[in-house]
């Protein structure tokens, strides 16, 4: 088809659907991606018969979501039309927190605004809140209803509510939207157990082993000790379902027109409640192939490519976040690639620097750190990483094992160093950390622990030692700073603002202790957080620095996405270094990795255009040299400019 087909097409689905030639924006943006728009679908869904059906109700979709969308939110659209930068700013800083173990529901949450304003977090990401079992739920992964709110959290009332009293003070709401399956109770899965074919048809349901076997031999496993294999048999059904995930996580049906039109659906519900960013939860997992580890399939960036698309014409100032945990060269490409550059997901989760930053730490060096990140691809204009330390999730060791070989490391003693580091079997670790889903059969594992348990504070608070105390805290600034100054939006986590180390008590707790993911999705306890007024106490130490790194995030433009950011070495290598500039400003970052005294020669500053006097911004200090050395005390962190 050429442009003019395309122009006839679009005259006439527009005629078929009863669009009023009155409706400029929604024709123009329409009229501007509509042969995006019809590409990926057809190449997803034209070999079907049906095809055209689809794509006139797809249309529709898009038509009748527009005009659903509350006007507050269609001006901001129009706003962050005009001003997409918006996302790459060095104003935004994100905190990520569960409902309940945050606040307890969300008209409570409303209360802790002012504690956001306070630390100056302000894209603040919900974690899963729609409605699941009470069990079995997967921390709100498997979502039984994405049209209601989990009943103990609250309403969708209370949802939109939220979003305008941080859209008011100038704040960012994030959703999950869970893409890849549903839980076993919502009403496709109910429905299709009951033998409903057209329900059946929205999953990967067999028969009997053979197809299942066939992609058993290929299809890793997410959680081989408490979720082995792929297929789980439904008595009910007599059948099989594919569940990649936990066995009451069913894998949703793409190559089905219906489910991508359902959850796009969810999508401009979710969108028009008032969320600005929307997390796209298992990206990697949309398209499943046999004979392959059916993740990063072509399909799935053209699914994640069709919903980008999509809101780009009903709410264009909605962001989608791609949370694809996977190698690294695999997740740039989540930002679009080639002519789709920057037309797939806004933002992605930078997990390979989270394993760097925790890699840096344990080895006290720069060398993988700087190493790994020399292969990556750059970020289109206008998307931007998310950089973080922890999540709710398990911290996997996704290094690329080339970067490490030409290094010399051996990739897998590398990783068990990695692994008995963080969970303290390494002897004087200060680590204390668990290990999550050990493979005997791979050898894998992965870490679970809390920022402040991993960097020493547990330990440290148990022994007493002051000066183990200090030094943790050190370690924690240290890499928090790290990630808010790098480039991309940072991430705090709920409590690790405050220092909270793992919560053994969930592995007691019947619903949590098969996943020990739940030792670090602290449950704040206010009394806890009230000392960070305390001065000395932990607490208040570490708010006291989280606070001062954002202060002076924002108000250093050279942190903004748009800077560029150049490695230096310093020919110590336990100094990581590298300098933000925008236009002929320049902040030089420069921190010691080891606990022992690190030494710079002061002639770096005069080479990186830092003449003068140079202070450290987070200490508020001028630099001073002994004679031609500047010594670097352990775990320093400097945000260096001229004074
Ligand atoms: C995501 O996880 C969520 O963040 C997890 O909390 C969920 O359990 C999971 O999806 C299922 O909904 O899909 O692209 O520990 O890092 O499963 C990667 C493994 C994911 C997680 C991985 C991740």
């Amino acid at each position: 088809m050429d442009a003019k087909d395309d122009q006839r097409l679009l005259a006439s689905l527009l005629d078929t659907i009863h669009v009023k030639r009155g409706n400029a924006e929604f024709c123009s943006r329409l009229g501007v991606r509509f042969s995006a728009l019809q590409k990926l679908f057809f190449l997803l869904y034209g070999q079907r018969n049906d095809t055209l059906y689809w794509y006139t109700e797809l249309i529709r979709l898009l038509h009748k979501s527009y005009l659903q969308r509350p006007t507050e939110l269609r001006n901001i659209d129009r706003r962050r039309e005009r001003h997409p930068e918006w996302l790459l700013s060095e104003h935004l800083v994100s905190y990520m927190l569960y409902v309940d173990r945050f606040a307890g529901d969300l008209v409570k949450l409303q209360s802790k605004i002012p504690y956001f304003k306070e630390l100056g977090v302000n894209l603040i990401h919900l974690m899963p809140l729609l409605r699941c079992p009470q069990r079995d739920n997967d921390g709100g992964y498997a979502v039984s209803n994405y049209r209601e709110v989990e009943p103990r959290l609250g309403t969708m009332q209370d949802i939109r509510s939220l979003a305008s009293m941080l859209r008011r003070e100038k704040m960012f709401l994030q959703l999950d939207l869970v893409v890849n399956h549903t839980s076993d109770q919502h009403e496709w899965a109910r429905r299709a157990r009951e033998g409903e074919k057209e329900y059946q048809d929205m999953y990967f349901i067999y028969d009997d082993r053979t197809i299942p076997e066939c992609f058993e031999e290929s299809l890793p496993e997410v959680f081989p000790l408490t979720a082995p294999g792929n297929f789980t048999y439904v008595p009910q059904m007599g059948k099989w379902a594919m569940t990649v995930f936990h066995n009451y996580q069913w894998d949703l049906n793409y190559t089905n027109p219906r489910v991508f039109l359902e959850m796009l659906k969810n999508l401009f519900f979710l969108a028009n409640q008032g969320a600005d960013v929307l997390r796209l939860d298992a990206v990697p997992y949309l398209w499943k192939r046999l004979g392959t580890h059916s993740q990063n399939q072509q399909e799935a960036h053209w699914i994640c490519q069709l919903f980008h698309a999509c809101t780009r014409v009903v709410c264009p100032g909605v962001s989608l976040v791609a949370e694809a945990v996977v190698e690294p060269k695999e997740v740039v490409r989540y930002f679009g690639e080639g002519e789709n550059k920057g037309a797939e997901c806004d933002m992605t989760y930078h997990v390979l620097l989270m394993v760097l930053l925790w890699d840096a730490l344990a080895t006290g060096e720069n060398a993988v750190f700087l190493r790994c990140l020399q292969s990556l691809p750059d970020v289109p204009s206008h998307a931007t990483w998310l950089t973080y330390l922890r999540c709710h999730d398990d911290i996997g060791l996704g290094y690329d094992d080339e970067d490490l070989r030409s290094l010399g490391i051996d990739p897998s003693l590398h990783r068990r160093y990695m692994v008995d580091f963080y969970s303290g079997r390494y002897p004087g670790s200060f680590a204390s950390g668990k290990i999550f889903m050990e493979n005997p059969r791979t050898g894998d594992a992965r870490i679970s622990g809390t920022a402040a348990s991993l960097t020493g504070l547990e330990k440290a608070l148990t022994t007493g030692v002051t000066e183990d105390v200090d030094r943790a805290i050190q370690r924690l600034l240290l890499l928090y700073g790290l990630a808010m100054s790098f480039g991309g939006v940072p991430i705090i986590y709920a409590g690790d603002e405050v220092g909270y180390c793992n919560d053994y008590a969930s592995l007691d707790e019947e619903a949590e202790k098969a996943d020990n993911r739940w030792i670090h999705r602290p449950r704040i306890r206010w009394d806890t957080v009230e000392r960070r007024k305390v001065a000395g106490t932990v607490e208040e130490r570490i708010f006291r620095g989280m606070r001062r790194m954002i202060r002076v995030r924002k108000e250093t433009g050279e942190f903004s996405f748009r800077a560029r950011r150049r490695f230096i070495d310093t020919g110590d290598s336990r100094i990581l270094c590298f300098l933000r500039s925008l236009e002929r400003r320049h902040t030089m970052v420069l921190a010691n990795l080891s606990d022992t005294f690190g030494k710079v020669d002061p002639l770096l500053f005069h080479w990186t255009g830092l003449t003068g006097k140079v202070v450290d911004r987070l200490g508020g200090r001028e630099l001073l040299p002994v004679g031609n050395t500047l010594i670097i005390p352990p775990y320093a962190l400097y945000w260096i400019t001229r004074s």
